[in-house]
């Protein structure tokens, strides 16, 4: 398994919507595991496969060591509203607060194709909200106020300079990629 790189704000694949699934290869079932490993290393909960690279209907989830797959992802239900603070792997030190719905029914595949539901509250359905719209182009700064998306954009674009970082790539740490297991394996 490899930490893979991370595409941030500025990449147009970001913007992209992403392909359905249509077979489950075992280059599928690679990008997969590539995918846990850089989530883990990266310290997220959730990581959509357009952020690193690749265009399809793919994002792996793990909030509360519940680690799972959404393959072409559909939302059936969603019921009530929350407002919380959200960041972005892809968009790293930037946050702000998103209303999302309470809780959303989502009918995915999972990594055998085979299809299921999840029915989620609170952290998970923000979570999935925020993997799903990955897949549609959409990033959480899409929600912000004109004033607090502008605000966003300056304090990135300036961090960018500073760093004289003109790549629209993120390559994790050594140290980061050393913690890329489950964090309870850390027990
Ligand atoms: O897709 C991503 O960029 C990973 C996101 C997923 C996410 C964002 C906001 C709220 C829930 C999930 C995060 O960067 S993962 C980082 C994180 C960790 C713990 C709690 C919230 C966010
Ligand atoms: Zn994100």
């Amino acid at each position: 398994m490899s930490v893979l790189d991370i595409y941030v704000l500025g990449a147009p694949i970001l913007r992209h919507e992403t392909v359905p699934v249509t077979e489950i290869t075992p280059d599928l079932q690679r990008l997969i595991d590539d995918m846990f490993e850089t989530m883990y290393a990266a310290k997220g909960i959730g990581l959509a496969a357009p952020q690193v690279g690749r265009s399809e209907q793919l994002s792996v989830i793990d909030v509360d060591e519940n680690p799972f797959v959404v393959i072409n992802p559909d939302i059936v239900l969603t019921e009530g509203k929350q407002k919380g603070e959200e960041g972005c792997l892809s968009i790293p030190d930037i946050y702000g607060d998103v209303e999302r719905a309470m809780r959303v029914i989502v009918r995915a595949q999972d990594r055998t194709g085979k299809s299921f539901e999840v029915d989620a509250n609170d952290l998970l359905a923000r979570c999935l909200q925020h993997e799903i719209d990955h897949l549609h182009g959409r990033l959480f700064i899409d929600y912000l106020s004109l004033v607090k998306r502008r605000a966003a954009l300056a304090k990135w674009e300036k961090a960018r300079q500073k760093d004289g970082d003109r790549s629209h790539i993120r390559k994790l740490t050594p140290q980061e990629a050393a913690g890329s297991h489950r964090r309870d394996e850390e027990l």
